[in-house]
């Protein structure tokens, strides 16, 4: 594991293990904030660390003196005083409980103590005699979410990658929409924000027959269980089934949906409060208590607070909710795009960002055929390229030392370019570059010589294989490639994918800072296997000023459809249009592409 992933998940525990001790609250925070922080932090800390430069380490923005001092400590000797003193405390049982959905810290603590709840079997016995009951705020409902939250945890528990999540979603959402009764129906939460992962789906629905929708959703076809089923809240496990494909997802995970039944009045004030960020959210509500009002799930009131009966209940009248924008103007803010909700500085926003679109996307410049390993022929590939409305396409099969992936000796190339500027010439209307996707062989050189990367139009260098390199050594190689003079784009630059293998973990600021030098363009690779640059990477790249490149690496002519995917993780890094180099026209992407030859 890496050192930052190391600190984020120490400084996270000990947060929790706060709680569970009865630690201070202002501690407890303080070490959920240090976790955030460095989780998104894009710079190699690990040097700074083990050098002991608290100095450094303090100038970074979110890490105070405390934080720093505990850095330094687990870089030097591999742990924390302070978290090993807490895990004596906590058993790792009790940390367990606390990992079951919708139990928190003051329940787990209450079990504990109350108890002697130690661990899951523990907690299953307690539920099983009845006892749990004596507990506060424990009703028979209440558990019986509990009990479905271990079940669903002891078969599954890993989050699912959005390409599962959306096509799971997309077919609640066309059976709902085909439901009696529904005026509105649409899909919040992570997935909405496009994270790369998605932890469950969310569903709102607006009906003028709830019942109908209800039943519709807890009896379709694939439920395998109905966890909750309330008034406003169903919530169902369903199987994963045959939307995975190729990549091979786990055909016996399911996935949790939640479905809120919500009212047509008050769709804004929902979809907002649903589609998160958690800590989006708590930012709007400061704001408006700030501003004398309250914000909830039923809209935005004018109300400072004082009778503790919510104000839809005593009747007061909205000031804004039936949509997201008109509650983002009452609170004097730019509308925020879902995908930016993530409390990174959008709160600090006075106008809104343009941030890239599907619709911005005019050229495909990572494609395979079945010269290697995909499964278009170069016509079949370009003649999707062009009913998507892009004006070039270019065709990088794999190189030679991808041999699992049939890639191309170099006399194949040179046949492979030929039949590329065949199709070109006879096809109207697109432009069918030829290119390569090069391997970035281990020691940082690439995979052709000079004299055949120099008839390619674009040059895709990226890394497939040794990815289990250390950090060090993986900013070595990657660098070596952004300054190789003809390469255009680093494709997937750290290999990883998602949920299954973590990939090179590269000083990112100093990638970044190179490909600026050397004009050279980063991917957001669109599958969403990959998407890799991720959201925090985009971020830093785009602050900078770099170039990146959104693309979707088809090899099968629904790869296509995962553009949007690359397109929501440029949004989450703010990318705006200008630096993504397939949005140029025709003369500036092609002009560009020369100017490397
Ligand atoms: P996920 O499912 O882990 O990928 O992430 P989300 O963001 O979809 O989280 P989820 O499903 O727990 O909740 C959906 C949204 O509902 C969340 O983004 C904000 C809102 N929400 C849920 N629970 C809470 C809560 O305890 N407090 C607040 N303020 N908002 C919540
Ligand atoms: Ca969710
Ligand atoms: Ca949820
Ligand atoms: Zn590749």
């Amino acid at each position: 594991m890496s050192f930052q992933k190391n600190a984020t998940s120490i400084f996270q525990t000990m947060s929790q293990m706060l709680e569970l001790t009865g630690g201070d609250r202002f501690r407890v925070s303080a070490h959920a904030k240090a976790s955030r922080v460095i989780k998104e932090l894009t710079i190699d800390i690990e040097p700074l660390a083990s050098a002991g430069d608290l100095k450094a380490l303090v100038a970074i923005d979110g890490i105070g003196k405390g934080t720093a001092s505990k850095l330094v400590e687990l870089a030097q000797n591999g742990t924390i005083t302070e978290y090993e003193e807490l895990a004596t405390k906590v058993p790792s049982g009790v940390m367990k409980v606390l990992s079951i959905q919708g139990l928190g810290p003051k329940s787990v603590k209450l079990m504990w103590d109350e108890k002697g709840v130690e661990s899951i079997d523990d907690l299953k016995k307690i539920i099983e005699d009845g006892s749990i009951l004596e507990l506060p705020r424990m009703g028979a409902k209440t558990v019986e979410n509990i009990s479905a939250s271990i079940e669903f945890l002891e078969s599954s528990g890993k989050r699912l990658p959005i390409g599962i999540a959306q096509s799971i979603a997309d077919r609640y959402l066309s059976l709902l929409k085909d439901t009696k009764g529904t005026i509105k129906v649409a899909y919040a939460g992570s997935l909405r924000r496009g994270k790369d992962t998605i932890g469950d789906v969310d569903i709102l629905i607006a009906s003028d027959d709830p019942e109908a929708a209800r039943e519709a959703f807890v009896e379709s076809p694939g439920v395998t269980a109905v966890l909750a089923r309330g008034e406003t809240k169903c919530s169902i496990r369903a199987a994963i089934g045959d939307s995975s494909n190729r990549w091979g997802a786990d055909q016996n995970s399911a996935v949790q949906i939640d479905l809120r039944v919500v009212s047509e009045s008050s769709w804004g004030a929902a979809l907002l409060y649903f589609s998160g960020s958690k800590e989006h959210g708590v930012r709007l509500r400061e704001r408006a208590i700030k501003m004398g009002m309250t914000l909830n799930e039923y809209g935005l009131f004018e109300d400072d607070g004082s009778d503790p009966t919510p104000p839809q209940t005593r009747g007061v009248d909205p000031v804004a909710c039936e949509t997201e924008e008109s509650i983002y103007r009452a609170l004097k803010m730019p509308f925020i795009p879902p995908t930016l909700r993530e409390d990174r500085g959008e709160m600090s926003l006075e106008e809104s960002v343009r941030v890239i679109e599907l619709a911005d996307i005019k050229a495909e410049l990572h494609s395979h055929t079945i010269a290697s390993d995909g499964k278009m022929t170069i016509e079949e590939s370009a003649a999707i390229a062009k009913s998507r409305g892009f004006h070039t396409l270019a065709v990088t099969d794999h190189s030679q030392s991808s041999a699992v992936a049939g890639g191309l000796k170099p006399d194949r190339l040179r046949e492979h370019i030929l039949a590329v500027r065949k199709v070109d010439q006879k096809t109207d209307g697109i432009s069918i570059l030829a290119g390569s996707e090069v391997d970035i062989l281990v020691d940082g050189t690439l995979d052709y010589d000079d004299e055949l990367l120099h008839e390619l139009d674009v040059v895709v260098a990226s890394p497939h294989a040794g990815l289990r390199a250390k950090p060090k050594q993986a900013t070595k190689r990657l660098l070596k490639a952004i300054e190789h003079p003809m390469v255009h784009v680093i494709g997937h630059p750290t290999g990883r994918l998602i949920e299954r293998r973590p990939g090179l973990e590269p000083d990112m600021n100093e990638l970044i800072a190179a490909a600026i030098e050397h004009n050279v363009a980063l991917e957001i690779n669109s599958h969403w296997m990959r998407l890799d640059l991720r959201d925090t990477h985009v971020r830093a790249a785009v602050e900078a000023g770099a170039l990146i490149s959104i693309n979707c690496d088809d090899h099968h002519p629904s790869d296509y459809d995962n553009l949007k995917f690359g397109v929501m993780t440029g949004q989450r890094g703010w990318l705006t249009p200008e630096l993504c180099i397939n949005t140029w026209d025709a003369n500036k992407l092609h002009g560009w592409l020369k100017s490397k030859r």
